[in-house]
């Protein structure tokens, strides 16, 4: 199955949740107050849902639309104009780091398998660095991904900041292109925990001075608003590129990414609709607004 296909079955209870019973109509304001409610359902967020059905009043009026299909078109197109801005990667830097941060169970060391496998089809040599020091069978598990993948691994004892040190360091002196680092989960709220993150930031600069970093936090789709107030909260306290939304072939909330993208200007990089090494990829907005407002029946 290509990853479009993939996209579009794992949006699927998203896409259905919004657009159940709305085809093949002509627009009316029953149509619009139902539209706005499904929207906020699917965690668009209200204000984003409501400015978005807003819009498509005008467009419909400007352009003479007759059908709610047509109309659903418009709300694509006026999605893929929300969320499409600085979807761009920095990979620049030499090495380029990866850092993956985000609360317990969000899908970090699932993501670090996948974008080694991505990064490695791409051409890129990839080195992951199990910087989860802090649960015992983190390390495995990433060892597991690193084989699935074939890439190297660097893994420490207790520290977390000492391996991105030597991970860093090994790929400079090695010339690999990306090092992908896991992370332990942690709470936002944990000061200690947040400077911690910083700390691994600092120390990568500090064994590269020419690396870049993309600090990528990772979310649970499934947790729908939650998602985006714990992007809120690790923003506020660490610098972060971009978010990689995980779970989304699990949940009709995948609205997430508009209200993120909106309210937080943080763009999503990359989205995860399944536990395999090939459920990965890069967020493309048209696509997504593709698979989230297939007007066609499916
Ligand atoms: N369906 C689905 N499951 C996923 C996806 N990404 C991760 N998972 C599953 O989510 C669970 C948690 O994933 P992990 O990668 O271990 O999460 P983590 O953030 O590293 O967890 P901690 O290290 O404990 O904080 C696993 O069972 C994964 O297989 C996805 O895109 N879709
Ligand atoms: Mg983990």
């Amino acid at each position: 199955m290509g990853f479009f296909e993939n996209l579009t079955s794992g949006l699927k209870k998203t896409r259905d949740s919004i657009l159940y019973g709305l085809r093949g109509k002509k627009p009316s304001e029953e149509f619009y107050e139902e539209l706005e409610e499904r929207l906020i359902m699917a965690d668009c967020g209200a204000d984003v849902a409501c400015d978005l059905v807003d819009q498509l009043r005008v467009r419909v009026r400007e352009k003479l639309i007759e059908s709610t299909d047509e109309a659903l078109e418009e709300l694509k197109s006026l999605c893929i104009d929300l969320v499409a801005a600085g979807t761009d990667l920095d990979l620049d830097g030499r090495p380029a780091v990866v850092m993956l941060i985000g609360v317990n169970g969000a899908g970090k060391t699932t993501t670090a398998g996948k974008l080694a496998n991505y990064f490695k089809k791409q051409g890129k040599s990839v080195l992951l660095a199990a910087a989860d020091t802090f649960r015992a069978a983190a390390g495995e598990q990433l060892k597991v991904w690193a084989e699935r993948s074939g890439v190297e691994l660097v893994e420490g004892a207790n520290d977390p900041s000492a391996v991105i040190f030597d991970a860093v360091q090994s790929a400079r002196g090695k010339n690999i292109d990306v090092v992908i680092a896991d992370t332990a989960g942690r709470l936002h709220t944990k000061k200690n925990l947040m400077e911690e993150l910083a700390k691994m930031y600092r120390t990568v600069k500090k064994a590269s001075p020419e690396a870049s970093i993309e600090t990528l936090l990772v979310l649970d789709a499934v947790t729908g608003q939650n998602a985006v107030n714990q992007a809120a909260e690790f923003s506020r306290s660490t610098g972060v590129t971009g978010i990689v939304l995980t779970k989304l072939d699990g949940t009709a909330k995948g609205g997430a990414v508009i209200s993120i993208r909106e309210k937080l200007g943080i763009p999503v990089r990359f989205i995860g609709v399944g536990e395999g090494i090939d459920d990965l990829d890069r967020f493309w907005a048209d696509e997504f607004c593709d698979a989230l407002f297939a007007v066609k029946e499916d």
